[in-house]
């Protein structure tokens, strides 16, 4: 395609008299127009992904690499004296999720075109998304994240369904945004909104009237759940979402010919986690208003619907008091009050039951024992929700557990982020691998080869260089590209022990100052959202940020260490800071993180991972060896013992060791204190010393141990550095989100065309 040509036809004047906003909306229509010739007709079983999040990122260049038209674009505009990254500015990110567990339903959607499945998601659309982060005062502050403008993604349709909340009559409008396979077929994704949503409500900062349900529905994703009103205005989220999306499910299906009895032959539904699980009696309620009864209701659905479960954290699995459910949902209750019966004639164990005795309903069970497949998302999490947390379950039914672990799409986080080492890639060992990812082994061979590892570290020096630029274009902070850059991105959470580093952190300014110097210069960098609630998350950002102003004001500290948090991280910082990364940080208490995915994309652009045996961790080792991975501290094995036992006591660790208690005590020293807010650095003192509920002072001294080798290993031996790298991204092929989907397909989906 003359791109040229088709972006003048829209523009109506030449491109170099255009501005980045008339060039966005042309390739916009561009894209719009070919994408919508890539859609097919539907025979057989499609998918439905319903997910509360779908962290989609910018799209434009991701649409541009799928319908094979970046390169030509590129090449266009830089003709016209244009630059592409400049046009992509003008694009708002999408605000749609949280972490991982939406960015994962954001690379599925990718790879189901992409292999040709028919497989749409199915959501709702949030004004304002999560939030935008800001620091002020070396604190978080929370703003809304607009990206509705007038030319979005989403197209609105004159599709409406209406939803019944706690007995009032709303219309959920159906937004339809085209979701387009690398070299493959467009699929949608479907996200419902109410047409009297007031953004207006919203004051000081994401504050609003939590009870005006017309007005704030979809304001926020995630409002704030500390209190009641927030907890009940999530129950009424989730129901318009699979209310509505019921509804088109049944209308798709019946458009095609289903007599609804035969539904599970024209739809699978995968539930993301448990924000959607009242999509089960929902559906029950809908057929049984086509005139089927409550039996063959539970069978039909029972086969349509499966289960993801991702964490074992038990205040993450949700459990509705029945009183929300009563007031928000009145309709469904009898339903789920049948559907725990039904499930109690299986099973005299009462831990099983969908209501317990407090009368909450337990979202989790209602899913595994009314679909057909209930699956973990790395090996390790599915043999602990096997052997552990869902045990009896799974005694119960071992036939519906399985296992598939994560993936990522390698167009977003690799072609679109790193277009040099790509290149390079290519260069070795030809195109395969964009359609199939496990061709990166042939780059194997290639590891003995001084020339070609010194490639590599070019290509990583100019990432860090372009990352660098960033930085100080966008965040006006100045960081050395000679350095060593270690990232831990991801949400803010204890679990995930953003802590830990901290300690590791103040630990290496002591030991600096003492005249212990370090392998190498490093610069420490963060990203991460704490949800506006969680007090200690919020709490451990502050110590970062102090931190970092306590290094920098330290002449003979700051010449080896400096610590960077990058403000608002979002799928575009993402894919700034992982081509750029040479350690990764994946170092949540063992047994925690379901998978992780961050840990892949930073794998998969050539850096190396320092990580507990948590989660894909464990296959990452397995994939490229011990001796190219960094692996410290207890196995899942050894925390759930401790845990059994019950008598971990943080204190004790700080008494008995002086380096521990010399980080700790730090945290409320003269230094923290003259830069930082004595409440904040108190509370997080006294959290690690008298809580420390994901155990980071046990893991201290051999993340410091582990984390010196790596630095070491990267200043000393720099192409046996490289080579760990590049074999690194040899053996990332197993995390393509390609491979994850076509298992879910061949084992629970079993698409059509
Ligand atoms: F708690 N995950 C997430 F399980 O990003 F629901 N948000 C969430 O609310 C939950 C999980 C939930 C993440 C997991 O923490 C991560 O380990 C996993 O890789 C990811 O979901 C995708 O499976």
């Amino acid at each position: 395609m003359n791109m040229t040509a088709a972006m003048e036809a829209r523009t109506n004047k030449p491109l170099t008299a255009c501005t980045d906003q008339e060039i966005y909306l042309a390739l916009l229509d561009i894209v719009r127009e070919q994408s919508a010739a890539r859609v097919r007709p539907v025979t057989g079983r499609k998918l439905y992904y319903i997910s509360a999040e779908f962290l989609i990122g910018k799209l434009l260049s991701n649409n541009l690499i799928n319908l094979g038209l970046y390169d030509d674009t590129r090449a266009a505009l830089a003709a016209a004296g244009k630059n592409l990254s400049d046009i992509e500015e003008v694009e708002p990110e999408p605000s749609l999720g949280n972490g991982g567990l939406g960015r994962l339903a954001a690379c599925f959607l990718d790879s189901l075109a992409t292999l040709n499945l028919p497989g749409d998601g199915v959501g709702l659309r949030y004004h304002f998304g999560l939030f935008h982060q800001s620091f002020k005062d070396g604190v978080q502050n929370e703003l809304p994240d607009p990206w509705l403008t007038a030319h979005s993604w989403a197209e609105k349709t004159d599709t409406v369904y209406p939803v019944e909340l706690a007995g009032k009559t709303y219309n959920a409008r159906l937004y339809k945004l085209a979701v387009t396979g690398y070299e493959g077929r467009t699929n949608t994704l479907n996200l419902f909104d109410l047409d009297t949503i007031d953004e207006s409500i919203v004051h000081d900062g994401i504050t609003f009237d939590k009870t005006d349900i017309d007005k704030n529905l979809t304001l926020f994703l995630y409002p704030d759940d500390s209190d009641e009103a927030g907890r009940r205005l999530r129950v009424y989220q989730q129901y318009l979402m699979v209310s509505a999306g019921a509804q088109l499910i049944l209308a798709e299906c019946a458009a095609r010919g289903c007599d609804y009895h035969d539904l599970a032959d024209y739809a699978a539904i995968q539930i993301n986690d448990t924000h959607p699980s009242m999509v089960i009696p929902e559906l029950i309620r809908l057929l049984g208003e086509k005139g089927i009864d409550f039996d063959e209701a539970v069978e039909i659905v029972t086969k349509t619907c499966a289960y993801t479960n991702h964490t074992i954290l038990a205040e993450a699995l949700e459990k509705w008091p029945r009183t929300y459910l009563d007031a928000v949902v009145p309709q469904l209750m009898p339903i789920i009050e049948k559907l725990d019966t039904l499930a109690r004639t299986r099973t005299t164990d009462e831990s099983l039951a969908i209501i317990d005795g407090d009368d909450r309903v337990h979202m989790a069970h209602m899913d595994i024992h009314f679909t057909h497949s209930t699956n973990g998302v790395a090996y390790l999490h599915t043999e602990i929700l096997k052997n552990s947390e869902l045990h009896g379950f799974y005694q119960l039914y071992p036939e519906k557990f399985n296992n598939k672990t994560n993936g990522i799409t390698f167009r977003r986080w690799l072609l679109e982020c790193d277009p040099a080492l790509t290149a390079e890639i290519e260069k070795l060992i030809g195109s395969g691998f964009r359609k199939d990812a496990t061709e990166l082994e042939k780059l194997l061979p290639y590891t003995e080869n001084v020339d070609i590892l010194q490639q590599f570290s070019a290509v990583k020096a100019q990432n860090k260089r372009a990352l660098a630029d960033w930085l100080h274009r966008t965040q006006g902070i100045t960081v050395d590209p000679d350095a060593m850059f270690d990232i831990q991105s991801k949400r803010l959470h204890e679990y995930k022990r953003q802590q830990l580093n901290l300690l590791y952190l103040i630990h290496q300014y002591h030991e600096i100052k003492a005249g212990h110097l370090p392998a190498t210069p490093l610069v420490s960098i963060f990203g991460a959202k704490a949800a506006p609630a969680y007090t200690i998350a919020k709490d451990i950002i502050h110590a970062l940020l102090t931190l970092s102003k306590v290094i920098a004001a330290d002449p003979v500290v700051s010449k080896y260490l400096q610590v960077v948090f990058v403000e608002n991280y979002n799928v575009t910082a993402a894919e700034k800071l992982i081509p750029a990364c040479d350690l990764s940080e994946q170092i949540s208490l063992a047994s925690k993180e379901a998978s992780g995915t961050g840990n892949m994309k930073f794998m998969l652009n050539g850096a190396l991972t320092l990580g507990t045996m948590d989660g894909a961790n464990v296959e990452i080792c397995q994939q490229v060896g011990d001796e190219n991975i960094y692996i410290f501290g207890q196995t899942s094995d050894q925390v759930i013992h401790r845990y059994e036992m019950g008598d971990y006591q943080a204190s004790q660790w700080v008494e008995g060791d002086p380096n521990i208690r010399r980080a700790v005590d730090f945290l409320v020293g003269p230094e923290m204190l003259a830069a930082g807010h004595a409440e904040n650095l108190r509370r997080l003192h006294d959290e690690l010393v008298w809580k420390d509920w994901f155990q980071t002072l046990p893991d201290f001294n051999a993340y410091v141990v582990r984390k010196g080798q790596a630095l070491s290993d990267y200043a000393c031996d720099p192409l046996g550095w490289r080579k760990k790298c590049v074999i690194n991204i040899a053996k990332a092929g197993l995390f393509s989100s390609d491979r994850t989907i076509a298992e879910y397909n061949k084992d629970i989906w079993h698409l059509g065309e």
